[in-house]
């Protein structure tokens, strides 16, 4: 008991055993992230790897988990952007961020339509009075017209700085290279040509 005490104290746990959590996006092609919430410490890396149909993980609020968590300017804080999977393909994106203040649990969405209607939500650090269970139940009883928090204005392209304050800038990489939270998709998804409709 002492030993171990002692051993906390002189290593962080964040700065020593900082670890990666990874999540699969689509698995066996259903609008699900597996796990559905990791309890992650700062330093920690979070890793969704999309592997079917056509999501994207979005950060939003406990309050209003189908719409986009922004910054006073409107940004997006944490976005993937819309990632196309191929049925046949045989490599996966991976978009990626890094936990800044493990005391503040994060929550996401798929903004694919009607995706966090069914259910397809994401946290991290849940807590026993803002759980998992209760964030993907106001998911799923959400409107599934949601419009942004913010005032209204034309939804912003230019990549977010870090000013958010609740997570550093997010990349996203994959063997095809590596792009920044807020750049465009397409990047990953040279050749994608299925009519959208058939992968909602
Ligand atoms: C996540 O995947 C990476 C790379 O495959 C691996 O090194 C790491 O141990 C995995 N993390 C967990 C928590 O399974
Ligand atoms: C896919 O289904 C298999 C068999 O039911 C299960 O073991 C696996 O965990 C599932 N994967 C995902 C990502 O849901
Ligand atoms: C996260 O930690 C809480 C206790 O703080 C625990 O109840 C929960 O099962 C943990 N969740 C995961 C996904 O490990
Ligand atoms: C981390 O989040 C908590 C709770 O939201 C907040 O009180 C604290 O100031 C934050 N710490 C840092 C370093 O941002
Ligand atoms: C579901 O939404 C309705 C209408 O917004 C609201 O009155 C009700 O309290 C919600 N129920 C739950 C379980 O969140
Ligand atoms: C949510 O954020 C993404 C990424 O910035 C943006 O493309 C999308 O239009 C936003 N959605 C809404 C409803 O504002
Ligand atoms: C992915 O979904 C988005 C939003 O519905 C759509 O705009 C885009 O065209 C889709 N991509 C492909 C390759 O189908
Ligand atoms: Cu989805």
């Amino acid at each position: 008991m002492r030993f171990s005490t002692f051993v906390a104290a002189l290593l962080p746990v964040g700065a020593v055993f900082a670890e990666t959590w990874n999540v699969t996006v689509g698995g066996n092609n259903t609008l699900t992230f597996n796990p559905t919430s990791v309890n992650a410490t700062n330093g920690d890396t979070i890793a969704f790897t999309f592997v079917s149909k056509n999501h994207t993980v979005t950060q939003s609020s406990f309050a209003s988990p189908c719409t986009n968590l922004t910054t006073t300017a409107g940004e997006t804080i944490l976005d993937s952007g819309f990632q196309f999977i191929q049925p046949d393909a045989t490599s996966f994106p991976v978009y990626s961020f890094n936990m800044a203040n493990a005391t503040t649990p994060l929550w996401f969405y798929c903004r694919q339509a009607n995706h966090c209607q069914q259910g397809m939500v994401f946290a991290v650090n849940p807590t026993a009075a803002k759980s998992f269970a209760a964030f993907q139940a106001a998911a799923m009883n959400s409107s599934s017209t949601s419009a942004p928090a913010s005032s209204g204005g034309a939804p912003s392209t230019t990549p977010s700085a870090s000013g958010s304050g609740t997570a550093p800038p997010a990349t996203t990489s994959n063997a095809a290279g590596v792009i920044k939270a807020g750049s465009a998709a397409g990047l990953l998804l040279t050749g994608a040509g299925l009519v959208a409709g058939l992968v909602l």
